[in-house]
């Protein structure tokens, strides 16, 4: 039997910096291998504020935006066997197809099969499932959660237990995910080391996530590094030992002289969690001469670039970074979702401000205010 459109509510972004409206908009069935999931909550990033602002050079206009969302399977396409409808998901921006050459590496979570379409903006078929007032919308990384209906390839969602409070994790989605698999599996060999010393650039949701991926893996030193004084207990909550505001060092030192000086000659492991090309230097100077390794996470404004002095590298330091993590979602969601239900991964501590779907451009307001960590829109 073939499905039929839904028309349901979605925050459409019409144009590059102009807030979302929210609007009646169809979804189209799932064609072979998609499935449609009801969103039941979704998490605002602040990529989905970068894609918004018009910086992102794959951003283009009408989309629906989101990308750390969670629901239930409402249909499924021919040939879907991963998920049925009634499942439980959490929507996955990085897939995960286990056959193209990206995924069968087993060197890194990026995977190739569809990313070219999901960067264009549309289903691997090259349509949308979305239309409003007539006009065909754009799918936002794979997953466009800001609709309470949404379209996603079978490689981009995965089931998790339905006792799982979906209000929640919805944030294994994206922040939390991104920052703790950095520090647990992205740096170093299989994640920092016992007893090592890190700094964490930025401590919004994914350094705080950092921070938590860090004192799993046993770190002795964990020093937060921020422009915002507030930010010293929040670090301190998620188990950091220290914290640096950068605009407040002695007249004429810089960040990576502290930090080297606290950590006697430099971090074992360095994380961007900022976005900010001067911190991403700062984060590779920091770090210890012959081995340390700093991660970037942040995502940098089109046409930003890194540089430092290549004798940097030459003397040993390696500059890396990861896109949701280095997780591989369908194969290790299950794990960090059992991690969560069973107290030992924090989840509920970084919701700070919950909105509803009408308010959603409240929520893109709370995010850029500093005493928001994360911000849940009910759908
Ligand atoms: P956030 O805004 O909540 O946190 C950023 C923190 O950095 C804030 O506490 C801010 O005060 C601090 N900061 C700003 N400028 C600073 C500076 N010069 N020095 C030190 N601290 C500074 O953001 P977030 O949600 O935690 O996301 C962080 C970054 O990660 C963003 O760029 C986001 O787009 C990116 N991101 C990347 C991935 C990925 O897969 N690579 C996933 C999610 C988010
Ligand atoms: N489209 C941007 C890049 C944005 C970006 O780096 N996205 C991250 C996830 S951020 C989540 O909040 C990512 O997954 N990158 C890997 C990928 O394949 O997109 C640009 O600059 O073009
Ligand atoms: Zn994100």
């Amino acid at each position: 039997t073939v499905g039929k459109p839904i028309t349901c509510k979605a925050a459409v972004a019409w144009e590059a910096g102009k807030d979302l409206t929210i609007e009646e908009i169809e979804v189209a069935p799932p064609k072979a291998h998609e499935v449609r999931i009801q969103i039941h909550y979704t998490g605002v990033c602040h990529t989905d504020a970068y894609t918004l602002s018009g910086k992102d050079p794959e951003g283009a206009f009408p989309i629906v935006l989101g990308h750390e969302g969670a629901g239930i399977v409402e249909s499924i396409g021919e040939g879907v066997e991963s998920v049925k409808p009634g499942d439980h998901v959490v929507a996955l921006y990085t897939p995960e197809c286990r056959e193209c050459k990206f995924c069968t590496s087993g060197k890194t979570n990026l995977c190739g099969k569809i990313r070219a379409t999901q960067g264009k903006g549309v289903m691997p078929d090259g349509t949308s499932r979305f239309t409003c007032k007539g006009k065909s919308l754009l799918h936002f990384m794979g997953t466009s959660t800001f609709s309470q209906y949404t379209v996603v390839a079978d490689i981009s969602v995965v089931a998790v237990t339905d006792k799982a409070p979906m209000d929640r994790s919805c944030l294994l989605g994206c922040g939390i995910t991104t920052g703790y698999g950095a520090a647990v599996i992205t740096a170093g060999k299989d994640g920092v080391e016992k007893g090592s010393n890190v700094a964490v650039f930025g401590a919004g949701c994914v350094g705080l996530s950092v921070i938590q991926g860090c004192v799993k893996n046993g770190s002795s030193k964990i020093i937060v590094v921020d422009v915002n004084d507030k930010k010293e207990e929040w670090g301190k909550k998620f188990g950091a030992t220290d914290f640096v505001n950068p605009t407040k060092l002695k007249e004429g030192e810089t960040i990576q002289q502290r930090l080297i000086e606290m950590t006697d000659g430099g971090c074992d492991y360095t994380f961007d969690c900022t976005g900010n090309v001067h911190v991403m230097r700062s984060a590779l100077e920091a770090c210890h001469k012959g081995w340390g390794e700093s991660v970037i996470i942040g995502v940098a404004a089109a046409g930003q670039e890194i540089s430092t002095r290549p004798f940097q590298l030459v003397t040993g330091r390696v500059w890396k970074g990861c896109a949701f993590g280095g997780v591989k979602g369908r194969t290790q969601m299950g794990s960090l979702i059992d991690d969560y239900m069973t107290g030992k991964l924090k989840v509920d501590e970084f919701i700070t401000h919950r909105q509803s779907l009408d308010k959603i451009n409240q929520a893109f307001s709370d995010m850029k205010a500093g005493d928001c960590i994360r911000c849940v829109v009910t759908m």
